[in-house]
């Protein structure tokens, strides 16, 4: 009987483990459950606009036009990427990072963001933010390996250290041990986007899925 919890207790433990995985990306969720740790939930991209969290429209119209140089009424990739800044030294945001906003936000598939667009992908930008800036613990303007280990323990992923540094590596594209505004977001939605999928084939929730050569490439192909 002793033996038999035991084994039961060590069971539940491994599940357990197992399932940090699951207590992920649900908004909503940590929204509630978060609130009064460290972190936020990662911004959603669905646009409210009574978050209140929007620059004044006008100035946010004046930047718009601005950035529109060729005066098309939407912004290109290009235009795009010149709207968009990091924090630390102003420098503009990484071309991957501008192409993954214009697939979440162009929603009418024009292949250009109009003023319409962009103040939904504005508010989700500010979001991340003030996420970033959250989870940037020693103000550096950047986060490091350590800051987004807590970062993505505030999402729900509870990843190994090892995980983490991979995360980083993969994404430090100047090579200085830690990762820009730009390629955090990035980082942050590819996590999810990557767990969502893997979601999908874990249907015991266990953590381990079994697929396919080309179930494997389907799940990575529809991530790229
Ligand atoms: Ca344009
Ligand atoms: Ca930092």
């Amino acid at each position: 009987m002793q033996h038999q919890r035991q084994q039961y207790q060590h069971h539940q433990q491994v599940v357990q483990q197992q399932y940090q995985y699951q207590q992920q990306l649900q908004p909503h969720q940590y929204q509630t459950q978060q609130r009064n740790s460290i972190g936020s939930a990662p911004p959603s991209n669905t646009y409210r606009s009574s978050s209140g969290t929007l620059p004044a429209l006008t100035s946010l119209r004046d930047w718009f036009d601005a950035v529109d140089t060729d005066h098309s009424g939407g912004l290109s990739c290009e235009e795009l990427q010149r709207a968009l800044m990091n924090g630390d030294g102003w420098t503009p945001f990484n071309v991957e990072t501008v192409r993954m906003m214009m697939n979440m936000f162009d929603r009418d598939g024009s292949g250009s963001i109009s003023f319409n667009e962009f103040i939904g992908l504005w508010n989700y930008i500010e979001k991340w933010k003030a996420c970033f800036q959250n989870y940037d613990l020693d103000g550096s303007g950047t986060i490091d390996a350590h800051e987004l280990k807590q970062a993505l323990r505030g999402f729900g992923y509870n990843l190994s250290d090892s995980t983490v540094q991979m995360v980083v590596t993969k994404y430090d594209v100047r090579g200085r041990g830690d990762i820009s505004f730009d390629n955090f977001v990035q980082s942050c939605v590819t996590i999810q986007a990557l767990t969502e999928s893997f979601r999908r084939y874990d249907t015991q929730g266990v953590g381990i899925v079994t697929m396919t050569y080309e179930q494997f490439l389907g799940l990575v192909l529809s991530n790229r």
